[in-house]
């Protein structure tokens, strides 16, 4: 019996793998998103609405990254033929000036309504604008969530106001209870920006210059402070952060508003009281866009697929999900985000034009003009990307290596203690028989 069950399952993935390689390549669509990015049954419900909408099959290949910088190098290194993936704001700039991205065709849709410009927020439209002077990204991409950089807090151990500043990832109070989201620029920023609060203040930088410091001079200050930060950081985490954050686990954590949004909605099922706040000194406000990488072998199904995911009720659905803001500027956006018991008024003019100066919505989801006002686009450093990493993995590699530290330390000394009390019994043994 065991063996014919062995065959079987062999019989059946040879058949999977005899029917996808037996696929047409322009009936795959390779998608490449962050991880916990997308609702579930979207991509099922993408495949069945392509055939209706081109009478073409369609088979989504997803796979998932949680480090841009990492994604990033198996298109720009590995020329892997991902047809469309979701890179932030910085990277888009970065692929953008090295022609690593196609231009949109609209045209190709065909007959097939174009969510994208229909429903393109002027805030976005602006912001994309913002990351490269020379050339619109929004010709290039579309963008798909969006969100500030902040601090998540457990309300039981620490105060809206102890959250207000960055200082708090430092705070010795909370020691041993700090999260760090393992994401270079999304650090950088924020402690540069509590760095330099004082010229900020005095007007002598604005944030923007901040975007664009990657001096010397300013990296290492960013790092001298993160070491100290770090003998209180309990992780340094991609995606688990959130989880911990709902187990009481941590206290504090460095994250995106989506991620905050998803963990504080989950804590309140357990019991647990999160809340967000984005830090008094300024911040990072941070955009994940579509783009279609020069090596995709099937541009058309990229396009449908953004054009999918741009459509009101499949952004409703994703932002329902997983906590962060959708980036589609549709009414039916708004209104499914609306409630007036749960939530003050915000102006949100910004982002759905002047009928939405005072809208009841999740201000985390999306912030009070107010806020936006005091957060910055990140922007590429070109090839001084080499440094902010290696200077990551300076603060994060020095972790381990003290850890190994304290572990080589601990057996020494076990097996030190080992070998004296061994050989003092010896000796006593020796000693009892001879008297
Ligand atoms: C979700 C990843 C969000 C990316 N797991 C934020 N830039």
């Amino acid at each position: 019996m065991k063996k014919f069950l062995r065959i079987a399952v062999f019989a059946a993935a040879l058949f999977a793998a005899l029917s996808v390689s037996a696929k047409e390549r322009n009936q795959i669509l390779k998608v490449y998103n962050w991880s916990d990015y997308i609702a579930e049954g979207v991509v099922e419900d993408f495949e069945k609405w392509y055939f209706e909408q081109t009478g073409e099959e369609i088979e989504v290949i997803y796979m998932t990254f949680d480090v841009n910088e990492s994604m990033l190098s198996k298109i720009e290194n590995g020329h892997e033929d991902y047809d469309v993936v979701c890179p932030s704001d910085y990277i888009i700039e970065r692929m953008l000036n090295t022609g690593l991205i196609l231009p949109l065709d609209f045209s190709a849709l065909g007959n097939t309504p174009n969510y994208i410009e229909a429903n393109r927020s002027p805030y976005i439209e602006k912001m994309f604008r913002a990351i490269n002077p020379d050339i619109d990204a929004n010709l290039y991409s579309v963008a798909y969530m969006w969100g500030t950089t902040g601090i998540l807090y457990n309300t039981a151990f620490v105060t809206r106001e102890e959250a207000s500043t960055w200082d708090v990832i430092r705070n010795p109070k909370f020691s041993g209870k700090i999260l760090i989201k393992d994401a270079p620029r999304d650090v950088y920023g924020p402690v540069l920006i509590y760095l330099k609060q004082d010229e900020l203040r005095k007007g002598a930088v604005t944030l923007q210059d901040l975007m664009m410091d990657s001096s010397d001079e300013s990296v290492e200050a960013v790092k001298n402070y993160l070491l100290e930060v770090k003998p209180g950081v309990c992780g340094w985490e991609a995606d688990l952060g959130k989880e911990q954050m709902t187990k009481n686990r941590a206290y504090v954590s460095l994250n995106w508003s989506g991620d905050a949004k998803w963990a504080m909605g989950e804590a309140e099922s357990v019991g647990v009281s999160l809340d967000y706040v984005v830090p008094e000194e300024g911040s990072t406000v941070w955009f994940d866009g579509w783009v279609i990488p020069k090596y995709s072998k099937n541009t058309k199904a990229a396009l449908y697929w953004i054009n999918f995911l741009c459509r009101p009720d499949i952004a409703i659905r994703n932002f329902e999900e997983m906590g962060y803001s959708p980036s589609c500027g549709a009414p039916e956006v708004l209104e499914a985000m609306i409630d007036e018991e749960l939530y003050a008024p915000v102006d949100l003019s910004y982002f759905f034009g002047e009928d939405a100066k005072a809208v009841c919505v999740d201000p985390v989801l999306f912030p009070d003009m107010s806020v936006i006002e005091r957060c910055a686009l990140e922007h590429d450093w070109g090839r001084d990307t080499e440094k902010l990493l290696s200077m990551w993995q300076d603060v994060k590699g020095s972790r381990a290596s003290a850890a190994t530290y304290i572990v080589i330390a601990a057996v020494v000394i076990a097996a030190a203690a080992y070998f004296a009390v061994s050989a003092a019994s010896k000796r006593s043994r020796r000693s009892r028989k001879r008297r």
